[in-house]
């Protein structure tokens, strides 16, 4: 660590240390940011973000706002401009992931691995105002988390607030079987166990593989979303929406627990040479209607 590093670090904690008197619970402590870490631990125990997979962000209600905007960097970065304005997310803060960063780290040091961007007033440009400590950027798949969390807000009516993007084993190998065809994933992983259609009710979209991080994917994620809280991209990983962070890992976890029962069945099924065995169109009507899930009809029969 050079001169001006450890410069700035002392100036940092000095800074936080002085508007901490004053503010009380320090961000780390705050209730979205342990449930943000807590989804990026749960995660990585589950093996789902190898070396630096995987991404989540979350956007602050106004409450979160106010409990942190004094700790907020008395000098933000400059804006840096998105290639897709989200006007609706306009002056919105959001806790995000950096880039580069290992979930495996983020519990043991939330202000280098994860921090704060806010948007301007048009939803056009993003600044850093809180952590990425040490010269840390916000996510390379900002882009799919800003255009997602755009549709995501507007289909939820302000509900959805986290966005989460793993790479669980038997997502990516059921992506590298099966057409990235929304019905045929949705169909296959809803016929596999009877929690799956009651975690994705709409079923999941399934974008054929693509370049991570650019503006392409971010566009057909977002579309994908419009209706549904899942999104699997082939060869990749999957996204995840939520209104809470019990939310949208439940809905990742659901959705690569059918994966992986899907890829068993079929194992096992070819080994013994039968036919697997799925829950019939009509067991998932019925599901539908004992649990009152307003489901995506054009995915059955
Ligand atoms: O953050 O998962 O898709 C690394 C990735 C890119
Ligand atoms: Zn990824």
């Amino acid at each position: 660590m050079g001169f001006f590093d450890s410069a700035q670090e002392v100036f940092d904690k000095g800074v936080s240390a002085a508007k901490g008197a004053v503010s009380g619970v320090a961000v780390e402590q705050q209730a979205f940011v342990k449930g943000f870490v807590r989804l990026c631990d749960d995660g990585w125990r589950q093996g789902w973000h190898e070396r630096n997979g995987g991404n989540a962000t979350y956007r602050l209600s106004p409450e979160d706002v106010q409990g942190c905007r004094s700790f907020f960097y008395d000098t933000p970065s400059s804006w840096v401009p998105l290639a897709q304005a989200a006007p609706n997310l306009a002056g919105e803060c959001f806790l995000a992931t950096a880039a580069g960063s290992l979930m495996r780290n983020v519990a043991d040091d939330p202000a280098t691995n994860v921090g704060i961007v806010e948007l301007d007033a048009t939803g056009s440009a993003w600044r850093i105002v809180w952590g990425f400590k040490g010269g840390g950027v916000p996510t390379s798949e900002l882009p799919s988390h800003l255009m997602a969390h755009t549709v995501r807000k507007d289909a939820t009516i302000g509900k959805d607030r986290v966005l989460y993007h793993a790479h669980p084993s038997n997502v990516v190998a059921l992506s590298n079987v099966l057409p990235a065809d929304a019905r045929i994933v949705t169909r296959a992983l809803w016929k596999a166990m009877t929690e799956c259609i009651i975690a994705v009710p709409k079923g999941v979209g399934a974008l054929p593989w693509m370049v991570p991080g650019g503006v392409e994917v971010a566009r057909a994620t977002a579309e994908a979303m419009v209706g549904r809280s899942a999104c699997i991209w082939a060869q990749h990983g999957m996204f995840a929406s939520g209104a809470t962070f019990d939310e949208a890992f439940g809905t990742m976890h659901a959705v690569e627990k059918a994966s992986e029962v899907w890829r068993k069945t079929r194992m096992v099924a070819a080994a013994l040479g039968t036919q697997p065995i799925e829950i019939p169109d009509a067991g998932l009507r019925a599901i539908a209607q004992t649990y009152s899930l307003a489901i995506d009809e054009s995915m059955l029969d």
